[in-house]
Protein backbone atom coordinates (compact mmCIF):
# COMPACT_ATOMS: atom_id res chain seq x y z
CA UNK A 1 0.00 0.00 0.00
CA UNK A 2 1.46 3.34 -1.07
CA UNK A 3 1.97 5.88 2.32
CA UNK A 4 0.53 9.41 1.66
CA UNK A 5 2.21 12.10 3.41
CA UNK A 6 -0.19 15.53 3.98
CA UNK A 7 1.55 18.61 3.23
CA UNK A 8 -0.16 21.97 5.13
CA UNK A 9 0.08 24.84 3.33
CA UNK A 10 -2.01 28.22 3.83
CA UNK A 11 -5.25 28.82 2.18
CA UNK A 12 -4.89 32.00 1.15
CA UNK A 13 -2.42 34.91 1.82
CA UNK A 14 1.26 36.28 1.43
CA UNK A 15 2.88 32.65 1.67
CA UNK A 16 0.41 31.04 -0.77
CA UNK A 17 1.28 31.23 -4.18
CA UNK A 18 4.95 30.90 -3.19
CA UNK A 19 3.85 27.73 -1.78
CA UNK A 20 1.90 26.38 -4.77
CA UNK A 21 4.98 27.63 -6.87
CA UNK A 22 7.57 25.64 -5.14
CA UNK A 23 5.50 22.74 -5.18
CA UNK A 24 4.84 22.86 -8.70
CA UNK A 25 8.08 23.71 -9.95
CA UNK A 26 9.25 20.88 -7.78
CA UNK A 27 7.28 19.00 -10.29
CA UNK A 28 4.01 18.26 -8.18
CA UNK A 29 0.78 18.57 -10.34
CA UNK A 30 -1.47 20.00 -7.92
CA UNK A 31 -5.23 20.90 -8.70
CA UNK A 32 -5.89 24.32 -7.25
CA UNK A 33 -9.44 24.91 -6.60
CA UNK A 34 -9.51 28.18 -4.39
CA UNK A 35 -12.82 26.48 -2.15
CA UNK A 36 -10.83 23.47 -1.40
CA UNK A 37 -9.67 22.68 2.11
CA UNK A 38 -7.37 20.02 0.58
CA UNK A 39 -6.70 18.06 -2.30
CA UNK A 40 -4.22 15.35 -3.73
CA UNK A 41 -1.51 15.06 -6.09
CA UNK A 42 -1.62 13.56 -9.35
CA UNK A 43 2.00 12.48 -9.52
CA UNK A 44 3.50 12.47 -6.01
CA UNK A 45 2.38 10.97 -3.03
CA UNK A 46 1.27 13.45 -1.03
CA UNK A 47 -1.83 15.16 -0.23
CA UNK A 48 -2.49 19.13 0.59
CA UNK A 49 -4.39 20.77 3.16
CA UNK A 50 -5.10 24.60 3.00
CA UNK A 51 -4.88 26.19 6.03
CA UNK A 52 -4.72 29.37 8.20
CA UNK A 53 -0.78 30.06 8.75
CA UNK A 54 -1.32 29.97 12.74
CA UNK A 55 -2.78 26.79 13.05
CA UNK A 56 0.07 25.33 10.70
CA UNK A 57 2.51 24.10 13.52
CA UNK A 58 -0.25 22.80 15.47
CA UNK A 59 -1.34 20.06 12.72
CA UNK A 60 2.42 19.20 12.77
CA UNK A 61 2.82 18.71 16.54
CA UNK A 62 -0.77 16.80 16.35
CA UNK A 63 0.24 14.55 13.77
CA UNK A 64 -2.55 15.96 11.22
CA UNK A 65 -0.14 17.28 8.60
CA UNK A 66 3.35 15.72 8.20
CA UNK A 67 4.99 18.53 7.02
CA UNK A 68 4.31 22.49 6.63
CA UNK A 69 4.73 25.89 4.84
CA UNK A 70 5.20 28.74 7.26
CA UNK A 71 6.55 31.94 8.29
CA UNK A 72 9.82 31.28 10.52
CA UNK A 73 8.17 34.16 12.78
CA UNK A 74 5.52 31.74 13.11
CA UNK A 75 6.95 28.71 14.05
CA UNK A 76 9.23 31.22 16.71
CA UNK A 77 5.81 32.19 17.77
CA UNK A 78 3.83 28.96 18.68
CA UNK A 79 6.67 26.62 19.85
CA UNK A 80 5.07 23.68 19.11
CA UNK A 81 6.70 20.44 19.12
CA UNK A 82 7.79 21.03 14.84
CA UNK A 83 11.49 20.88 13.23
CA UNK A 84 12.24 23.20 10.67
CA UNK A 85 13.64 21.51 7.70
CA UNK A 86 14.56 23.80 4.96
CA UNK A 87 14.56 27.37 4.29
CA UNK A 88 12.85 28.46 1.45
CA UNK A 89 13.77 32.16 0.02
CA UNK A 90 10.36 33.35 -0.16
CA UNK A 91 8.30 35.71 2.35
CA UNK A 92 11.35 37.19 3.59
CA UNK A 93 10.27 39.67 6.27
CA UNK A 94 11.54 40.77 9.69
CA UNK A 95 9.81 41.10 12.92
CA UNK A 96 11.03 44.47 14.31
CA UNK A 97 9.99 47.40 17.46
CA UNK A 98 9.08 50.19 15.98
CA UNK A 99 8.17 53.56 17.66
CA UNK A 100 6.78 56.94 16.98
CA UNK A 101 9.21 58.77 14.58
CA UNK A 102 8.63 61.97 16.79
CA UNK A 103 10.51 60.28 19.91
CA UNK A 104 14.12 60.31 20.13
CA UNK A 105 15.28 56.58 20.27
CA UNK A 106 18.65 55.52 22.67
CA UNK A 107 18.63 52.13 22.66
CA UNK A 108 16.98 49.45 24.67
CA UNK A 109 16.40 51.14 27.98
CA UNK A 110 14.15 53.44 26.07
CA UNK A 111 11.69 50.81 26.22
CA UNK A 112 11.73 50.01 29.88
CA UNK A 113 8.27 50.28 31.78
CA UNK A 114 6.52 51.27 28.15
CA UNK A 115 3.62 49.27 26.61
CA UNK A 116 4.12 47.61 23.47
CA UNK A 117 1.30 46.59 21.01
CA UNK A 118 2.40 42.93 19.03
CA UNK A 119 0.54 39.57 17.50
CA UNK A 120 3.51 38.24 18.32
CA UNK A 121 3.77 38.28 22.38
CA UNK A 122 5.87 34.83 22.89
CA UNK A 123 8.83 36.40 21.10
CA UNK A 124 8.71 40.03 22.26
CA UNK A 125 8.41 38.86 25.74
CA UNK A 126 11.96 36.24 25.53
CA UNK A 127 13.58 39.36 23.26
CA UNK A 128 12.57 41.58 26.22
CA UNK A 129 13.43 39.32 29.15
CA UNK A 130 16.84 38.29 27.17
CA UNK A 131 17.55 42.13 27.24
CA UNK A 132 16.14 42.42 30.98
CA UNK A 133 13.38 44.81 29.94
CA UNK A 134 10.58 45.19 31.86
CA UNK A 135 7.64 46.25 29.69
CA UNK A 136 3.71 45.53 29.55
CA UNK A 137 2.69 44.09 26.11
CA UNK A 138 -0.70 44.60 24.40
CA UNK A 139 -1.46 41.60 22.23
CA UNK A 140 -3.64 42.98 19.28
CA UNK A 141 -4.31 40.40 16.00
CA UNK A 142 -4.11 42.73 13.49
CA UNK A 143 -3.34 46.84 12.33
CA UNK A 144 -1.12 46.66 15.24
CA UNK A 145 1.21 50.13 13.38
CA UNK A 146 -1.59 52.34 14.22
CA UNK A 147 -1.62 51.28 18.25
CA UNK A 148 0.86 54.25 19.26
CA UNK A 149 -0.88 57.01 16.87
CA UNK A 150 -4.25 55.90 18.27
CA UNK A 151 -2.81 56.22 22.16
CA UNK A 152 -2.64 52.49 22.92
CA UNK A 153 0.69 51.87 23.21
CA UNK A 154 4.52 53.53 23.00
CA UNK A 155 5.61 51.12 20.46
CA UNK A 156 5.27 48.27 18.44
CA UNK A 157 6.77 44.87 17.34
CA UNK A 158 5.29 43.57 14.25
CA UNK A 159 6.36 42.52 10.65
CA UNK A 160 8.40 44.79 8.27
CA UNK A 161 9.47 44.43 5.08
CA UNK A 162 9.99 47.00 2.81
CA UNK A 163 9.05 49.25 5.73
CA UNK A 164 6.34 52.08 4.08
CA UNK A 165 3.73 50.91 6.99
CA UNK A 166 5.36 51.96 8.97
CA UNK A 167 6.69 54.43 7.62
CA UNK A 168 2.85 55.93 6.88
CA UNK A 169 1.98 55.46 10.33
CA UNK A 170 4.98 57.93 11.40
CA UNK A 171 7.05 55.00 13.10
CA UNK A 172 10.83 54.15 12.79
CA UNK A 173 11.96 50.86 13.05
CA UNK A 174 14.66 50.82 16.13
CA UNK A 175 15.61 47.02 17.11
CA UNK A 176 15.29 43.82 14.68
CA UNK A 177 14.17 41.05 17.26
CA UNK A 178 14.04 37.93 14.21
CA UNK A 179 14.69 37.86 10.28
CA UNK A 180 11.91 35.51 8.94
CA UNK A 181 11.25 33.45 5.61
CA UNK A 182 9.00 30.84 4.48
CA UNK A 183 10.23 27.39 5.86
CA UNK A 184 9.33 24.16 5.43
CA UNK A 185 8.84 22.45 8.75
CA UNK A 186 8.14 18.56 9.89
CA UNK A 187 7.02 16.41 12.88
CA UNK A 188 10.36 15.72 14.61
CA UNK A 189 10.13 12.36 13.98
CA UNK A 190 8.37 10.42 10.97
CA UNK A 191 8.08 6.92 9.93
CA UNK A 192 11.25 5.66 7.56
CA UNK A 193 8.44 5.77 4.41
CA UNK A 194 7.55 9.09 5.42
CA UNK A 195 10.85 10.08 5.98
CA UNK A 196 11.61 8.90 2.29
CA UNK A 197 9.03 11.05 0.57
CA UNK A 198 10.49 14.20 2.38
CA UNK A 199 13.87 13.17 1.40
CA UNK A 200 12.72 12.95 -2.49
CA UNK A 201 10.92 16.35 -2.03
CA UNK A 202 13.59 18.22 -0.38
CA UNK A 203 16.11 16.61 -3.33
CA UNK A 204 13.56 18.35 -5.71
CA UNK A 205 13.13 21.55 -3.51
CA UNK A 206 17.49 22.06 -3.65
CA UNK A 207 16.90 21.19 -7.56
CA UNK A 208 14.71 24.18 -7.75
CA UNK A 209 16.35 26.48 -5.35
CA UNK A 210 20.41 26.02 -6.95
CA UNK A 211 17.80 27.06 -10.69
CA UNK A 212 16.47 30.16 -9.25
CA UNK A 213 19.77 30.79 -7.65
CA UNK A 214 22.17 30.18 -10.48
CA UNK A 215 21.85 30.92 -14.19
CA UNK A 216 23.41 29.44 -17.35
CA UNK A 217 26.31 31.65 -18.94
CA UNK A 218 27.68 31.77 -22.79
CA UNK A 219 30.96 33.40 -23.83
CA UNK A 220 33.38 34.16 -26.30
CA UNK A 221 36.80 34.96 -25.13
CA UNK A 222 40.30 34.38 -26.10
CA UNK A 223 41.98 31.63 -25.31
CA UNK A 224 44.58 32.81 -22.75
CA UNK A 225 41.65 34.46 -20.83
CA UNK A 226 40.23 30.55 -20.10
CA UNK A 227 42.64 29.82 -16.94
CA UNK A 228 41.35 33.66 -15.31
CA UNK A 229 37.75 33.34 -16.33
CA UNK A 230 37.46 29.80 -15.07
CA UNK A 231 38.59 30.98 -11.88
CA UNK A 232 35.60 33.30 -11.64
CA UNK A 233 32.92 31.22 -13.12
CA UNK A 234 34.28 27.37 -12.28
CA UNK A 235 31.06 26.09 -12.56
CA UNK A 236 29.57 22.34 -10.84
CA UNK A 237 32.73 21.40 -11.98
CA UNK A 238 34.21 23.08 -14.57
CA UNK A 239 33.21 25.01 -18.09
CA UNK A 240 32.60 23.29 -21.01
CA UNK A 241 34.83 24.60 -23.98
CA UNK A 242 34.78 24.62 -27.70
CA UNK A 243 36.67 26.39 -30.18
CA UNK A 244 35.50 28.98 -32.01
CA UNK A 245 35.70 29.13 -35.88
CA UNK A 246 37.63 32.17 -35.37
CA UNK A 247 41.37 31.20 -34.24
CA UNK A 248 42.85 31.49 -31.05
CA UNK A 249 38.77 32.13 -29.31
CA UNK A 250 36.64 30.09 -27.80
CA UNK A 251 32.92 29.34 -26.41
CA UNK A 252 32.86 28.88 -22.88
CA UNK A 253 30.09 27.76 -21.09
CA UNK A 254 29.29 27.62 -16.89
CA UNK A 255 27.37 28.73 -14.27
CA UNK A 256 27.44 31.88 -12.40
CA UNK A 257 25.32 32.79 -8.88
CA UNK A 258 22.65 35.21 -8.93
CA UNK A 259 23.87 36.97 -5.37
CA UNK A 260 27.43 38.49 -7.42
CA UNK A 261 26.00 38.12 -11.10
CA UNK A 262 26.60 42.00 -12.02
CA UNK A 263 30.18 41.91 -10.11
CA UNK A 264 30.93 38.82 -11.96
CA UNK A 265 29.98 40.39 -15.34
CA UNK A 266 32.33 42.97 -14.98
CA UNK A 267 35.58 41.01 -14.27
CA UNK A 268 34.75 38.69 -17.21
CA UNK A 269 34.38 41.63 -19.18
CA UNK A 270 37.63 42.87 -17.71
CA UNK A 271 39.22 39.82 -18.89
CA UNK A 272 38.75 39.97 -22.41
CA UNK A 273 34.85 37.88 -22.66
CA UNK A 274 32.65 38.94 -25.64
CA UNK A 275 29.22 38.21 -26.88
CA UNK A 276 28.03 37.38 -23.38
CA UNK A 277 24.67 35.14 -23.21
CA UNK A 278 22.64 34.42 -19.60
CA UNK A 279 20.23 32.12 -19.64
CA UNK A 280 17.72 31.15 -16.67
CA UNK A 281 17.85 26.82 -15.87
CA UNK A 282 15.00 25.08 -15.17
CA UNK A 283 16.37 22.75 -12.59
CA UNK A 284 19.86 22.15 -11.61
CA UNK A 285 20.79 18.92 -10.06
CA UNK A 286 24.44 19.24 -8.49
O1 LIG B 1 -5.09 34.07 7.13
P1 LIG B 1 -3.77 33.67 7.70
O2 LIG B 1 -3.75 33.64 9.20
O3 LIG B 1 -3.27 32.39 7.07
O4 LIG B 1 -2.73 34.78 7.21
P2 LIG B 1 -2.11 36.04 8.01
O5 LIG B 1 -2.96 37.22 7.72
O6 LIG B 1 -1.77 35.70 9.41
O7 LIG B 1 -0.69 36.16 7.31
P3 LIG B 1 -0.20 36.90 5.98
O8 LIG B 1 -0.71 36.19 4.79
O9 LIG B 1 -0.36 38.38 6.07
O10 LIG B 1 1.38 36.62 6.16
C1 LIG B 1 1.86 35.32 6.16
C2 LIG B 1 3.36 35.36 6.41
O11 LIG B 1 4.00 36.12 5.38
C3 LIG B 1 3.83 36.02 7.68
O12 LIG B 1 3.69 35.18 8.82
C4 LIG B 1 5.28 36.30 7.36
O13 LIG B 1 6.07 35.13 7.58
C5 LIG B 1 5.26 36.57 5.87
N1 LIG B 1 5.43 38.01 5.52
C6 LIG B 1 6.39 38.50 4.70
C7 LIG B 1 4.68 39.04 5.94
C8 LIG B 1 5.22 40.20 5.37
N2 LIG B 1 6.27 39.82 4.60
C9 LIG B 1 4.61 41.49 5.65
N3 LIG B 1 5.10 42.50 5.15
N4 LIG B 1 3.59 39.11 6.74
C10 LIG B 1 3.01 40.32 6.98
N5 LIG B 1 3.48 41.49 6.48
C11 LIG B 1 2.69 42.73 6.84
C12 LIG B 1 3.10 43.34 8.18
O14 LIG B 1 2.37 42.74 9.24
C13 LIG B 1 2.73 44.82 8.01
O15 LIG B 1 1.35 45.04 8.24
O16 LIG B 1 2.89 43.75 5.89
C14 LIG B 1 2.98 45.03 6.52
C15 LIG B 1 4.37 45.58 6.38
O17 LIG B 1 4.81 45.53 5.06
P4 LIG B 1 5.77 46.69 4.53
O18 LIG B 1 6.22 46.18 3.17
O19 LIG B 1 4.98 47.95 4.43
O20 LIG B 1 6.95 46.81 5.48
ZN1 LIG C 1 -2.14 34.10 10.31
Amino acid sequence: MNTLVRLAIQKSGRLHDGSLELLRDSGLKISNGKEQLKTTVRNFPVEILFLRDDDIPQYIEDRVADFGIVGENVVAEKNKSVQLVRRLDFAKCRLSIAIPKTKTYYGLNWLEGKNIATSYPTITRKFLSDNKINASLHEISGSVEIAPGIGLADAICDLVSTGSTLMSNGLQEVETVMQSEAVLIASPTLQAEKQNILDKLLFRISAVQNARNNKYILLNCPDEAIPKITSVIPGMNSPTIMPLNKKGWSSLHSVVNENDFWERIDQLKSFGAEGILVIPIEKMIA
